[in-house]
């Protein structure tokens, strides 16, 4: 095997924070004793440790270092073009039984599969450094807060778990020293990034990942998708709180009454976007901040759910941001930026289709060849992303490190939806939301491999991320609803709906505050709806659409219920619910009668 990240040699005081709880330190020598490295790094996430691993990095063009004046402390990497995004299917689930992991995981059994892992692992980091990388997911006082150790031989995961979570000594002082303690076993070697040899495995029994194969975002940063969603999922239900695919946000009123909201949609869908809005002009007084951009961990206190943002950072799509489009995005990339697969500039500034400004005359594109704006080929791969501390977000909300967490009123679930769903609806109560989770649907992008644009059933977000059973996960949302006396009100959003030109019809970003608003008049029991079918609607008077420009046909063709479209989706529910097995929670099946019957009214 090519030695693709070869070893490197810290001087004293750099790479030397050995942990001393005893289950760590013999877990790291089994994994050494089995993967051979040259040396290991034991990383404390110090400001020296950092600057070490990015001259490292740069000398081993691991990293490309930015205009210093244009993108101050920034780099570019690049990942192999065979390894761009999440692979679903070589992520397995690996429970003793097939039925644990049910209808929608790729199942593979622990013993053979570990064995599998250990046997193409031997001898994989001969001649390199393995890098063990302590961190917590959640604030530092939060009661749901875990703590993980990640044993990588990718530099540029190291640095960027530096960016992603609370990372080093914060975690080692969590953890204590007592050998009982939980914390998550995450091993990752890029082996020679070779997709015949690329596995994503989780053991949810044994608090263990191992992936294989990638040097790629939520297939290696092993705290985000793996623990915070796969892993975390599991936890979350044999221990009775919730993870979830969902951005949080708060919303202030010029008053002054704050709301928070949780918001699940699928990969590249929006939650970045949403965590960052920026209320329109005819908002003045209302300001929207950002908790999180991804990952929700909710527990349940007082009746209500309350909910903390596990990570650090935000690994976030760039194509298509700009300061038109998403600001707080813009600014927060200024600086402190690690970036993946993005055009590079002849004066070493970065560049990407839907950039502010006219494209460059001439780039290095994401795959390292020539570029110009007459070229075939995209400049910046269309899931090529930026990894960015929080703390970089003018609109960071203040309360993103307390323990307790935000409470949440409100939940939406969305998708991209061409045709059928409705801009904005609600449902009538904690089942019928529930439900309109279960059987949400969204069109493929380009955040995991395989064809993009195809309507799938993505139940909550979660298709890709929940790491067991999805009709127990379906019971256990059943049963969180079951035990809040005060539960958020859910709602279903489509930013997506396109007109007969194939245009959308809504201009979505910061004019998605107009939504937001009704979703809090409804928390607050002022806002206007009517009963249909699928929940309660706006009427185009129920939004406040003032100073849009937007067409009466339009927003009646946002708002419309086409029974014909309706009549398809509803076959596709029952076909979903049949696809799984009879895992589907009776309640939920139950539910669809109703629908179908509300609809022959
Ligand atoms: P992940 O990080 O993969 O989980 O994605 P995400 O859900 O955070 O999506 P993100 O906010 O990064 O948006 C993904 C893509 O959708 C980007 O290209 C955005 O420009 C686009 N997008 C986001 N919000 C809107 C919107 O309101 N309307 C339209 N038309 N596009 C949007
Ligand atoms: C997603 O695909 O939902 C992401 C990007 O947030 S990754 O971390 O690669 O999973
Ligand atoms: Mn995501």
């Amino acid at each position: 095997m090519k030695n693709i990240a070869p070893a490197i040699f810290p001087p004293n005081g750099i790479g030397d924070a050995k942990p001393t709880n005893q289950a760590v330190l013999d877990w790291v020598h089994e994994i050494g004793k089995l993967t051979k490295p040259e040396n290991i790094f034991w990383c404390d996430g110090s400001e020296r440790e950092n600057e070490f691993l990015v001259a490292e990095s740069l000398k081993q063009n691991v990293l490309i270092k930015l205009n210093e004046e244009k993108v101050p402390r920034s780099y570019l990497h690049r990942s192999n073009p065979n390894d761009v995004a999440r692979v679903e299917k070589v992520t397995f689930i690996c429970t003793p039984t097939k039925e644990e992991a049910g209808p929608t995981n790729n199942w593979s059994e622990p013993a053979e599969t570990y064995s599998k892992l250990y046997g193409l692992l031997e001898g994989a980091m001969r001649g390199r450094t393995m890098f063990v990388v302590p961190y917590i997911m959640g604030p530092p006082d939060s009661p749901l807060t875990k703590v993980g150790f990640e044993i990588t031989d990718s530099k540029y995961v190291v640095l960027s778990m530096r960016i992603m979570t609370r990372m080093g000594k914060i975690a080692l002082e969590r953890l204590g020293n007592d050998p009982k303690a939980e914390w998550n076993r995450g091993v990752h070697s890029l082996l020679d990034v070779d997709p015949d040899r690329r596995f994503i495995c989780h053991f949810p029994q044994d608090n263990t990942i191992i992936s294989v194969g990638s040097g790629y975002g939520g297939n290696v940063l092993l705290s985000k998708k793996c623990l915070a969603l796969r892993i975390g999922s599991y936890l979350a239900r044999t221990q009775g709180w919730m993870a979830e695919h969902m951005l949080i946000l708060g919303v202030e009123s010029p008053e002054g009454k704050k709301h928070y909201v949780a918001a699940a949609f699928p990969s590249a869908c929006g939650k970045t976007n949403f965590a960052m809005l920026i209320p329109p002009a005819h908002f003045k007084g209302w300001k929207v901040t950002t908790v999180g951009d991804d990952i929700a961990w909710m527990e349940i206190r007082d009746g209500r759910l309350f909910a903390v943002n596990p990570e650090n950072g935000y690994f976030g799509v760039v194509p298509g941001t700009s300061y038109k489009s998403n600001p707080n995005a813009m600014k927060s990339i200024e600086h402190d930026t690690l970036y993946t697969n993005v055009a590079l500039t002849d004066d070493a500034d970065v560049w990407w289709e839907g950039k502010d400004g006219p494209p460059p005359k001439h780039a290095i594109d994401w795959r390292g060849n020539d570029w110009t704006p007459d070229s075939k080929e995209k400049a910046a791969h269309p899931n090529s992303r930026f990894a960015t501390p929080m703390r970089n977000n003018p609109a960071l909300n203040p309360d993103v490190e307390k323990g307790e967490g935000v409470p949440i009123s409100a939940i939406i679930f969305g998708g991209r939806r061409s045709d059928t769903v409705p801009l904005v609806y609600e449902a009538f109560d904690w089942t019928h939301g529930v439900y309109l989770g279960a059987t949400m649907a969204s069109e493929t992008t380009a955040a995991a491999t395989g064809a993009v644009g195809q309507v799938r059933r993505d139940p909550m977000a979660m298709l890709p991320f929940c790491g067991y059973n999805i009709g127990d996960y379906f019971r256990h949302w059943m049963d969180i609803g079951k035990r809040l006396t005060n539960p958020p009100l859910i709602f279903n959003v489509n930013w997506f709906r396109k007109g007969a030109n194939g245009k959308f019809l809504w201009p979505g970003f910061g004019e998605n505050m107009r939504v937001l608003k009704w979703i809090i008049d409804r928390c607050e029991q002022n806002g206007g709806a009517v009963k249909s079918p699928v929940g309660w609607l706006p009427t185009p008077h129920d939004l406040d659409l003032d100073g849009l420009e937007i067409d009466h046909k339009s927003v009646a063709d946002l708002l419309g219920i086409d029974h014909g479209e309706w009549q398809k989706e509803l076959a596709e529910h029952k076909k979903f619910f049949d696809s799984l097995g009879g895992v589907v929670p009776e309640e939920l099946l139950k539910q669809r009668e109703q629908f179908v019957a509300r609809f022959a009214d």
